[in-house]
This record gives structure tokens, sequence and C-alpha cells, in this order.
């Protein structure tokens, strides 16, 4: 009974700067240029999809913090403006999104099986974080799929990053059980920078390009290490070498989503597809796509 499946996986990132040098009419600042190597990356990635079929997109987001387990957006509809509250001159964003709450669901009960602490969220005025809507307004503009919203547990701030991976990888089996068992064709997102120390201060005029680079040599060669990495197929050394990388690199990785995400893709060893990576205030961030060659599935 059971035809879903996952149908790809994509990495994300989530700088709002990105969707303020895009000027959709969803945000009201505007910008007159900027991370266009990251903005070309993602427009690559978005062509790379249409060639995918896919009915929802499952996302963790960094940005969704939850103290206690892992949290589901629960309610069908939400409508609000979301600004970013480091970057408010950046991103006023009024977003307009459908949940499929059914799979939300399902995620859920499959997380509990597993001993995880799972919660749906069913605030109707929950105000959606700007990782969610920046990483799905950049990989579907469109906003004609509905999504699943996974908070981001904690648990690297409070216990260790090896905490945090034991829960992403049984979240990731999990999420994967419930897509099979839904019969919905998934596309799954990680919403994260990689290296992610970055500057204190903004330059005056937020894109003026001459001022945006790494924040140091150091950061750039963990990013670069990871990628070659995801170039060559190797995602459980990934998710092996993840606590020393999230260390090193400041990573934005401690939210888990990309554990998660290699969790529920079973951790591919086909190589990731490089749509683009740059630095946005500092930080480093690689968008990258995990297609099946053609015959195969995802995951085991
Ligand atoms: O949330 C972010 C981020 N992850 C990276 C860079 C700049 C801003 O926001
Ligand atoms: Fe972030």
């Amino acid at each position: 009974m059971s035809t879903g499946q996952i149908v790809g996986g994509v990495l994300a990132p989530h700088p709002p700067h990105l969707v303020y040098a895009d000027n959709p009419p969803q945000n009201e600042p505007t910008a007159e240029c900027g991370w266009e190597t990251l903005r070309w990356g993602y427009e690559r990635m978005r062509k790379a999809l249409e060639a995918v079929d896919f009915d929802v997109i499952v996302l963790l987001s960094p940005h969704w913090q939850t103290y206690i387990g892992y949290h589901l957006l629960g309610v069908p509809h939400f409508k609000s403006l979301s600004v970013d509250p480091v970057f408010p001159n950046l991103f006023r964003y009024h977003y307009d999104m459908a949940v499929d709450v059914e799979l939300a669901r399902r995620i859920h009960d499959a997380g509990k099986d597993h001993g995880l602490v799972m919660k749906m969220m069913e605030n109707p005025d929950f105000r959606v974080d700007y990782g969610t809507i920046t990483s799905c307004h950049l990989t579907r503009p469109e906003w004609d799929i509905p999504i699943v919203g996974i908070s981001a547990c904690r648990s690297t701030a409070f216990y260790s990053v090896e905490v945090m991976q034991e829960q992403a990888r049984a979240l990731g089996t999990a999420t994967r059980e419930a897509i099979e068992a839904s019969g919905r064709k998934a596309l799954v997102m990680a919403s994260n920078s990689l290296s992610h120390r970055h500057f204190v201060t903004e330059s005056e005029v937020p894109e003026d390009m001459s001022k945006e680079h790494i924040t140091n040599h150091h950061q750039y060669l963990w990013d670069m290490k990871l990628i070659e990495m995801m170039r060559q197929g190797r995602a459980q050394e990934i998710v092996d070498i993840m606590p020393e990388f999230t260390d090193h690199a400041v990573s934005e990785t401690d939210a888990g989503a990309l554990t998660w995400m290699m969790s529920a893709m079973g951790y591919p060893d086909y190589p990731a597809e490089i749509h683009g990576y740059g630095t946005v205030i500092g930080t480093g961030n690689v968008v990258a796509s995990w297609l099946p060659p053609v015959g195969e599935e995802v995951a085991a």
C-alpha cells in the first residue's frame, strides 16, 4: 500500500539577503543587486527540479528553535508578515503558504514511535520563521506546493552535538517511514548555511559586494572539505564528521537539518549536484541537490 517516496533532497540555505536581492513582490525592501553566485545557483537548482515530480516539500529550519522536542506546523494555511529580527532592513516578507497537515501528523506519530518528543503546533496565529520562508521561496517561489515544516530541537546547545545527531538521525528515519506510508512524493530540504561565523557589523550598502567574503580561510577550508564529500557521494562520512565540522566551522548544521535529511535519504552514495557556493555577511553557503540516478529510488 505504501507508494510514497522521497524523490530528492536539497540543501537550501536561507540568508534573507538572497530574497532581498531578488526583489520579489512579497518583500518590502528593495535591492540593486547582490550575492549573484548564490542566486544564480538557486536558479540552476530550480531548473533541475523541473524534472522532478513532487507534491510536498518537507523541511527542517534552524530558525524555528524548540526547547523540548521537535514541533511540526499543524495548521493548513498560514498568512502573515515575517520580519527578520536581525535584518529587518532586508526582510519584511508577506507569506501565504499551505501546509500538508496530514503528512505532518504522520511524521509526528512516527517520531514518537522512534522515542522522540514530538508536538503539533496548532496555533493559527503562529508566525512562521524566516528560515522556512526563505528556503521555500528560493526553491519554489510559486508557493504552489504544500510544505511540512519541522522545528530544530536545541539539543546541541542543551546537551551536545552527539545528542543532536542521534535525535536527527532517528527523526530522519521516522520522516522517511511516514512519507512512504503517506503515498506522497516528497522533496526533503535542509535549510542551513555551512560555516556560520558572520561579521558583527553590516556595510552601509548591504549589497556592496566589495565587502563580501568568507569570515576566515579556516572556515572556507571546512566548507570545501564538506562540499567535496557531497560531490563524491560520501553522505555517511558527512554525518560521521558532523560533530567536528559543526564545532570548528561554527556551523548552522548544529540545528540538525543536514543530518536529518541525510538520514531520511538513507545516506546517498551518489554525488550531489552543486549549484552554487557563496558567502553572505561572511557565512559559507552551498546550494545543492541530491537527485537519485534514473531508475534508483532514494533510501532503502
Ligand atoms: O540566517 C542567516 C544565515 N544563516 C546566514 C547568513 C545571514 C543571515 O541569516
Ligand atoms: Fe540562519
